[in-house]
């Protein structure tokens, strides 16, 4: 039986500086999973099956797609995927299944990754039971806008969406179908993740290297996917469990391992429905912020807490460097959100 938003609430107490790393390891397990008989957890006890989702928390972190790249006649380079939108259950919580709208069997879909100045190709199909769309959030022409009228797909049709890779930054794509907000809650939504060409910025050379894949510079980043989103498992518009990469808990069960010699980068999205705004609160530390990921200097230097509306999205920039070794914890400062799914973990190691 879907939890009501009430019900589902779950308290989870903050950490005592005092613990020693594994024991902090073991309470945050323990009070994720409400062992620990002070906290009254009552969400996440047990463990979603990632094989039978078809993708683990892991993947949906770390993975880019690449897509197909190749030479088009102008000598352009073109970067090509296809896409298909089914219908597919989804567990969010151990136990909580989600009948989901989802691209490629993942929610988020996958995160599409290019260099600007490409051409790119997206061809849909449309494997489910509703007309879909796929609208970027990027620079294109009306015609490849992936709204009714232009890009609108039938169940069991296909079209191609095709655009130059414009402008560099963090950008996202969604169903674009209505009613606008039961297409985009139900899990039709990914990043399209757009990276600086060097060349083009002369005078932040360095900077685009860091961000453009294949490069050395780029090479010593430790980069990650972030899309928060909610689930509202009863369909009364209302978000019953909050995540990040929809797996309510799953960094706080199994925290992100990073070295604390290598910066961190995070693409973070916000496509969460319902509420007006979601947030990432680091603990123990600051970071910058490039709203949108479209400039190559922080928007917003030495921060620990961001805002996003739906739709926005922007870059974290973290270092660890110096920082004792350890579970640094992250989570959205709407603090509902938190105890209901969205509440996460980084384990800085040595290194
Ligand atoms: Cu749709």
């Amino acid at each position: 039986m879907p939890a009501t938003r009430r019900e589902a609430i779950a308290a989870f107490a903050g950490l005592s500086g005092a613990a020693t790393f594994a024991a902090q390891r073991a309470m945050a397990a323990a009070q994720v999973a409400g062992h620990d008989g002070s906290h009254g957890g009552n969400t996440v006890v047990g463990e979603v099956d990632h094989a039978t989702n078809g993708f683990t928390p892991y993947q949906l972190l770390t993975q880019f797609d690449y897509g197909e790249t190749s030479t088009g006649a102008d000598g352009r380079p073109v970067r090509e995927w296809t896409i298909t939108a089914v219908d597919k259950e989804i567990e969010i919580a151990p136990g909580v299944f989600f009948p989901a709208w989802a691209y490629d069997g993942r929610v988020p879909g996958p995160a599409l990754r290019c260099v600007e100045g490409e051409r790119l190709r997206i061809h849909f199909n449309n494997g489910g039971s509703h007309p879909h769309t796929i609208h970027l959030h990027s620079i294109h022409p009306a015609r490849m806008d992936g709204i009714a009228g232009a890009g609108l797909v039938a169940p069991g049709e296909s079209f191609t969406y095709e655009v130059d890779a414009k402008p560099f930054g963090c950008h996202l794509y969604h169903c674009h179908s209505l009613p606008l907000k039961r297409h985009i809650h139900k899990g039709l939504y990914g990043a399209l993740i757009i990276d600086p060409d060097p060349d083009r910025h002369p005078e932040q050379r360095e900077a685009a290297q860091s961000r453009r894949h294949g490069t050395p510079d780029h090479a010593r980043w430790q980069e990650f996917i972030m899309v928060m989103n909610g689930f509202d498992t009863n369909f009364d518009d209302e978000n019953e469990f909050y995540a990040m990469n929809s797996i309510a808990f799953a960094y706080a069960q199994e925290p992100i391992r990073v070295a604390r010699s290598q910066p961190v980068r995070i693409y973070l999205i916000n496509v969460t429905e319902f509420d007006p705004v979601n947030s990432f609160h680091l603990h123990g530390n600051f970071y910058d912020y490039y709203d949108h990921g479209t400039t190559l200097t922080p928007t917003l230097r030495m921060v620990d807490t961001v805002m996003q509306c739906q739709g926005q999205r922007g870059i974290v920039e973290i270092s660890f460097s110096g920082h004792e070794p350890g579970l640094y914890m992250f989570h959205a400062h709407q603090s509902e959100f938190a105890e209901l799914g969205w509440m996460s973990f980084f384990e800085v190691s040595e290194l």
